[in-house]
């Protein structure tokens, strides 16, 4: 028998159930412990005063189930402004991803109104087909959640050792290796994300051809809104696949050659 491993999943929401925070790890049950208590006080502290309730998942992963991906190679492009950050994506989505100026001006309106058709925020990201922009996720309040991932322990502790535990912020970390693996996909294209966090500013395009670009700057400082697109090929399109691929289907991504990431 293989190695056991779990997957861990936190959420918090207020008392209305509005998504506060969420993460994720796949660890090996040995390091599932020392996993649990940062993720738990994550969700803790994104509700600060407010009421809310932290909800956390284990759920053993057989490993024979777990596909390894190769992280993306990352880099850093500098912007002075988010009007700046925000053009120069469209124009990577356009000119290198094969997504349509029309569907990436979208994803980029949806992101700075507030993606959720209802108002504010998703949990998860958006669908968008990447020739209109049309909205292609089943409930758009709520978006494609990606789970079950994570960076594997030893591509973690060269990440780490890189590092040396200054720059890049772990937001960096967690959002490269979500990205790993929706660029695995075979019916996304490319992805748009930035924070809803009113303070991050960054934000990034990625895609299984040019890797992942972060941008200085990718949204207003004080915008509470953000989020992530997924832009997709309709002719190819399975939702339900691609749906149960990015929301559970185990992926650990390998980080073999660290000069992958030596331009972030
Ligand atoms: C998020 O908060 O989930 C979005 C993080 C964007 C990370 C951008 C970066 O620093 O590379």
């Amino acid at each position: 028998m293989g190695k056991r491993w779990v997957s861990l999943r936190m959420r918090a929401a207020d008392r209305e159930g509005r998504h506060r925070s969420g993460a994720e790890r796949l660890v090996p049950l040995e390091h599932s412990r020392a996993a649990v208590l940062p993720l738990l006080e994550r969700g803790w502290s994104a509700l600060g005063a407010e009421p809310g309730r932290v909800f956390l998942t284990a759920e053993p992963i057989p490993e024979e189930q777990i596909r390894w991906v190769e992280a993306l190679p990352a880099r850093t492009v500098c912007v002075s402004c988010a009007q700046e950050g925000q053009q120069r994506a469209i124009e990577m989505l356009v000119d290198r991803c094969g997504v349509s100026p029309q569907a990436a001006r979208s994803a980029v309106e949806w992101m700075r109104a507030g993606p959720n058709p209802s108002g504010g925020n998703m949990r998860g990201a958006m669908l968008l087909d990447r020739e209109t922009g049309e909205r292609l996720e089943e409930d758009p309040s709520r978006g494609v959640r990606v789970s079950c991932v994570d960076l594997d322990p030893a591509s973690r502790a060269r990440f780490d050792l890189w590092f040396q535990g200054g720059f890049p912020p772990t937001r960096f970390r967690e959002a490269w290796t979500l990205a790993a693996k929706v660029a695995t996909a075979e019916t996304i294209v490319a992805e748009l994300c930035w924070s809803d966090d009113p303070h991050y500013l960054p934000g990034y395009v990625a895609s299984r051809t040019i890797g992942y670009v972060r941008f200085t700057v990718l949204k207003e400082a004080g915008n509470p809104f953000g989020g992530r697109a997924y832009f997709v090929d309709r002719s190819r399109f399975d939702r339900s696949a691609l749906v149960a691929f990015l929301e559970r289907a185990p992926v650990l991504v390998r980080l073999s050659d660290p000069s992958l990431i030596a331009e972030v």
